[in-house]
């Protein structure tokens, strides 16, 4: 024992500079510092750029209005880096809850749901749609207009809208474009490239409510980009159908970007259509595969079992 304290004592100096020279070495491949010890496991692996893992689950501008974005390292395991996955209606995954229906893209560290396949083809507008919000304002006169946005019902929910751009900014200011009963805007937040939803605003509607229509231009501060905002109405409490025709996004070199795709809580149109049959057939040739790589496995198991008994 006495012997392995000496040899122990006698080298640990040298193991000690060791880790030390090792952990703060830069790569020579890379170049950045603390990468060796990575590779062996020593420290954990710092994570991509949101931005970037957001542009490649896009898979070359297939998918479109990201409905949802969590993080799950441990699914890497399972799909490497990257992985397809297809329509999905779960409502449910691990932590998360409450999910809509949606194509799944996992891009490692982070699992993206999209809600729109850009290379199917677009439904005819619908009045009060909320397809009316997309573009650059086209309801010149204040008053009800089928060129806007509007809710299911006058008071009877909370009503939101979720926004997409096309391109990520630090934003300066909002403006929404209401041209009918404002006044019900009561919280604006958006959304980092890692999926983390911030307040941006809240308060009370720069548009009064006895107005007949303006446009409450919400200032913000930014240290971060986002390409989605969410706008909450208190339609229970601010009485009669608020319509939103457009929602500007100013950026940091003034620049105001439009709405590219929308999602909401409800609209005046009727229901969202249903899962188009392209999706669901996907899903059912998704699911189908899943099926046939686990019996795979089973059969695979099943054949190691007989030749052990056999021998
Ligand atoms: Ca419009």
């Amino acid at each position: 024992m006495n012997a392995i304290k000496r040899w122990c004592c006698s080298r640990a100096p040298l193991l000690v500079v060791a880790v030390v020279v090792i952990s703060g070495v830069s790569c020579l491949v890379c170049a950045r510092p603390g990468c060796l010890p990575r590779a062996y496991g020593l420290a954990p692996a710092a994570d991509p750029d949101p931005e970037k893992c957001w542009s490649r689950a896009q898979c070359e501008g297939k998918y479109a209005m990201l409905l949802h974005q969590f993080k799950a390292d441990k699914d890497a395991e399972e799909y490497g880096e990257f992985k397809e996955l297809g329509h999905r209606n779960k409502k449910k995954y691990g932590a998360q809850d409450n999910l809509s229906p949606g194509f799944w893209v996992y891009v490692q560290p982070y699992w993206y749901i999209w809600g729109e396949r850009t290379d199917r083809a677009k439904r005819a507008k619908r009045s009060w749609g909320t397809e009316q919000i997309i573009g650059e304002p086209d309801v010149t006169v204040g008053g009800s207009n089928g060129n806007a946005w509007c809710p299911r019902t006058t008071d009877a929910a909370e009503e939101w809208l979720l926004l997409e751009y096309e391109t990520p900014v630090k934003p300066v200011a909002v403006l929404i474009h209401e041209n009918s009963i404002p006044g019900g805007v009561v919280k604006v937040t958006a959304f980092k490239m890692d999926g983390a939803e911030v307040e941006l605003w809240k308060g009370e509607d720069p548009t009064s409510a006895n107005d007949v229509s303006g446009v409450s231009e919400i200032k913000t501060k930014t240290d971060f980009k986002t390409n989605r905002i969410k706008i909450y109405i208190d339609s229970k409490n601010i009485p009669g159908w608020h319509e939103i025709d457009a929602v500007g996004l100013r950026d940091d070199k003034e620049k105001t970007h439009w709405v590219v795709h929308a999602v909401a809580s409800s609209t005046y149109a009727g229901d969202e259509p249903a899962l188009d049959r392209a999706a669901e057939q996907e899903e059912r040739i998704s699911n189908l595969e899943e099926e046939v790589q686990t019996l795979r496995k089973i059969v695979q198991e099943l054949k190691k079992q007989l030749e052990k008994k056999e021998k």
